[in-house]
């Protein structure tokens, strides 16, 4: 059985890491999605990871990247520069974690992946995008994610809940502007994408965006794990 990876995407603020904790909990805790993704009585495990920063070479360069007090330089990072150190965190993550957990068929819930990097160096940044396309290709060795939920929030909204969270990074630092080339980048790939990349409202309570995202996971889990729903299937339709 191959597993499933599934990555959390949006604007700074825009609530990825308390929606992936909640769809974690929804996964492993719930009766409801149990159910869904037992296959031949066994449940696959569910891995929580991110990017930058899923890996221990990957925390070293999420610490460069987003100008931590021990890695703190004293010259500007190149816009190229930052492109490949965001690469070789996702090259190293890709080889030692993704794959294989897919391969042992686990559920992969990622903070980030790909589009963070169009959206950020390619729109926010201004770098080329076939560029993009082919370090992205080189440093995924082709994953892609079965669903990526773009949390959709205004700009102004995400950058003030960060703000109240305490100080801001190297790169929620950057301006307004280039925050909302990020998202019009969210926004032009999930219209590209509409198949794998779904927009998810994330105004409202932290409790129901996690309750839209429940209902476009379930849906999925029943295109993953066929045999649950056909058996589930079979107990509500009797056929003559
Ligand atoms: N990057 C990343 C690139 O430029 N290129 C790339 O290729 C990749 C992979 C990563 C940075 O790197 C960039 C993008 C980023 O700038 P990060 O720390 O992982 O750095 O930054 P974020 O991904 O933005 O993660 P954050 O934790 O900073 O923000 P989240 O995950 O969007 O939001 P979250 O859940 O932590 O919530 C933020 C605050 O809002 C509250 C939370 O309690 C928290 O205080 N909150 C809500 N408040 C009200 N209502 C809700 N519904 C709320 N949901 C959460």
């Amino acid at each position: 059985m191959t597993g499933h990876f599934i990555v959390f995407e949006g604007v700074e603020g825009c609530g990825k890491t308390t929606q992936l904790r909640y769809l974690h909990q929804w996964l492993t805790h719930s009766h409801d999605a149990q159910t869904l993704i037992a296959y031949d009585n066994l449940s696959p495990q569910v891995i929580t990871t991110r990017e930058p920063g899923g890996t221990e070479l990957g925390q070293m360069l999420r610490g460069i990247v987003l100008g931590q007090e021990q890695y703190q330089i004293t010259t500007d990072i190149h816009s190229r520069t930052e492109l490949l150190l965001y690469a070789a965190d996702r090259a190293q993550h890709v080889d030692d974690c993704l794959l294989p957990h897919l391969q042992q068929g686990a559920i992969i819930l990622c903070d980030r992946y790909t589009d963070s990097t169009i959206a950020y160096q390619g729109y926010g940044r201004g770098l080329d995008r076939a560029l993009i396309d082919q370090l992205n290709a080189i440093a995924t060795q082709g994953l892609q994610s079965d669903l990526t939920l773009w949390l959709d929030l205004e700009v102004e909204l995400g950058l003030e809940r960060m703000q109240k969270r305490g100080p801001i990074d190297r790169m929620e630092q950057t301006t307004i502007n280039f925050h909302r080339r990020v998202q019009q980048g969210f926004q032009d790939l999930a219209q590209a994408y509409p198949e794998r990349i779904v927009r998810i409202d994330a105004s409202g309570t932290p409790e129901q965006v996690a309750q839209r995202i429940q209902v476009v996971v379930s849906n999925r889990l029943g295109q993953w794990y066929p045999s649950v729903v056909s058996k589930r299937g079979m107990s509500n339709y009797t056929e003559e």
